[in-house]
């Protein structure tokens, strides 16, 4: 036999006790208790999700270890990970990485028989009013999410009066989707599930647990179908919007059989399509529900995209990846990237508006690494200008009949800080803080662009309600950390002002 050299002996031995180290059943119940006491609140017990993201193997491919590592010490921009590297040491920082790769023993599934099952009718359509149980402009209503009790309220946008308040799901996330007349909206929540709320009797209808870990829902601009966005299992599953009964799984996978978590679904109704947007693989989808069988379109793309815009007529994509210093514009009719667009600060694309500027239409996005408002002419594809503000914002907002975009500074000290942009000059015409030291964030206007909703983001809340003229405060009501508002006819109409 022949003889190692002793070097390589040694070496092997080190690995050997090293391996023995770290599988040892000290170690793992070690990470075990450091994941239960720090991590699972957010993202469940069993790493599936919950608040925060599935923490798997299979859902971390696009994440390197290292980078694991700094996130876990210094948490993660434009999320609500916090930084933890004034609790744990880096050996325990290095405990919960090993953690979070390590493969489950089991895969849960969640197919066809698993979201059957879960399905609830809570009122058949023959219960239900064809007439609305208010006296209010249908068209005028908003949706406010407020997330610091799972709650949602229905707000009348011409009287100011909340119509009611409603349990939701726990921890929805993404705007909730009306159908085309606005009668029925349909809410996402992190942990899968769908529920479709009545607004005219102001009854939640109908639910189904679509998937374990959720992204958003779109609704078919014919209102007949949902597609719904999983980042755990790797799926789009589509639903029949009448009583969430599930039609299709399609499964995330590229042409080369690669599996990817869906980072979001969009409705394109101009194309009657939905856009697919994936998070693991260079590829976005386009799903026809016009067409039978609901065809899925792969458009190749240079990189990963993770969050998008579209231009007014859907004609283009405009796409950026969390870590790259530009963005990709798509011609989806081509299905080929036209522009690369020098954007370094993170824009968050999708709460970017659009306005009329000098003739020309142009596309404004907050960034959420800079303090700073980026505004690129859409004929062209080229910046044009970029407003300095008061630190990096999440969300940006307009009417089509207001002069003004509001943009928040949703990150650093000046958090409580929300500006006022005149959309003919570019400049920065006001800043508010209506709540000194409280998260001033994600405005909405109601359907007449009267008025300006804005949200103090904390449990002990309000939504703050401008004239949409004179910019003074006309209304505060009290909520529990109000997130999103979401109006009716902006949404279901398209306003240039708004995400749809
Ligand atoms: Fe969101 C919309 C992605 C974190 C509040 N968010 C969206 C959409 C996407 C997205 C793709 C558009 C889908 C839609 O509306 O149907 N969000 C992401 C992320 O990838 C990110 C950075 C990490 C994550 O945790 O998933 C993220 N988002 C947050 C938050 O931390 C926020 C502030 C609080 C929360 O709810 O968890 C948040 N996101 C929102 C809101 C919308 C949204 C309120 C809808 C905006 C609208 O007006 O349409």
């Amino acid at each position: 036999m022949r003889k190692l050299p002793l070097r390589h002996v040694v070496a092997a031995l080190l690995c050997a006790v090293a391996l023995l180290l770290i599988s040892s059943p000290g170690l793992s119940a070690e990470a075990k208790r450091l994941y239960e006491q720090h991590c699972a609140s957010c993202h469940s017990a069993d790493r599936l999700g919950g608040m925060g993201p599935a923490l798997l193997p299979e859902n971390l491919r696009r994440l390197r270890p290292d980078a694991a590592t700094e996130v876990i010490a210094d948490g993660r921009i434009a999320t609500q990970m916090p930084g933890f590297s004034h609790e744990l040491d880096a050996e325990q920082i290095s405990l919960l990485v090993d953690f979070i790769y390590e493969p489950l023993a089991e895969m849960p599934v969640w197919g066809m028989a698993e979201m059957d099952a879960s399905r609830v009718v809570h009122h058949e359509r023959s219960e239900l009013s064809d007439t609305p149980l208010f006296d209010a402009d249908p068209l005028n209503l908003f949706i406010v999410v407020e997330l610091g009790d799972h709650h949602a309220s229905l707000l009348d946008g011409d009287s100011l009066e909340v119509l009611t308040r409603f349990p939701t799901r726990y921890a929805l996330h993404g705007g909730p989707k009306y159908e085309p007349d606005g009668r029925f909206v349909y809410f996402a929540s992190r942990d899968g599930w769908i529920s479709k709320f009545d607004v005219y009797n102001m009854k939640t209808v109908a639910e189904i647990r679509a998937g374990i870990n959720t992204r958003n829902v779109a609704v078919s601009g014919d209102g007949r179908y949902l597609l719904v966005g999983n980042y755990l299992p790797h799926s789009a599953v589509l639903l029949d919007a009448g009583d969430l009964t599930p039609l299709k799984i399609l499964e995330a996978r590229d042409a080369e059989g690669t599996s990817s978590r869906v980072s979001a679904v969009y409705t394109a109704a101009p194309r009657e399509s939905f856009i697919v947007a994936l998070r693991d693989v260079a590829e976005v989808w386009e799903i026809g529900y016009g067409t039978p069988g609901f065809p899925l379109r792969r458009i190749e793309l240079d990189d990963y995209l993770d969050d998008f815009f579209f231009d007014p007529g859907y004609r283009h994509l405009i796409g950026a990846a969390r870590n790259a210093n530009n963005a990709q514009v798509v011609n989806l009719d081509e299905g080929l990237k036209v522009a690369e667009l020098d954007l370094t600060g993170l824009p968050h694309l999708g709460s970017g508006i659009s306005w009329e500027y000098r003739g020309r239409p142009v596309l404004a996005t907050p960034n959420l690494r800079e303090g700073q408002v980026s505004v690129i002419d859409m004929q062209e594809w080229k910046i044009i200008e970029r407003i300095d503000t008061l630190g990096p914002g999440f969300f940006m907002r307009s009417h089509g009949d207001s002069p003004y975009a509001w943009v928040d500074v949703f990150f650093g000290p000046n958090r409580d800080a929300v500006h006022i942009i005149d959309k003919n000059t570019l400049e920065i015409v006001r800043t508010l803080r209506p709540a000194p030291g409280k998260t001033a964030a994600h405005v909405e206007y109601d359907r007449h662009g009267r008025y300006a909703i804005l949200s103090i983001w904390d449990d002990d809340g309000a939504i703050v309600i401008y004239d949409g003229d004179t910019l003074e405060e006309v209304k505060r009501i009290p909520m529990k950390r109000p997130s999103g508002k979401y109006n009716v006819y902006n949404k279901t109409r398209l306003d240039p002002g708004t995400s749809h």
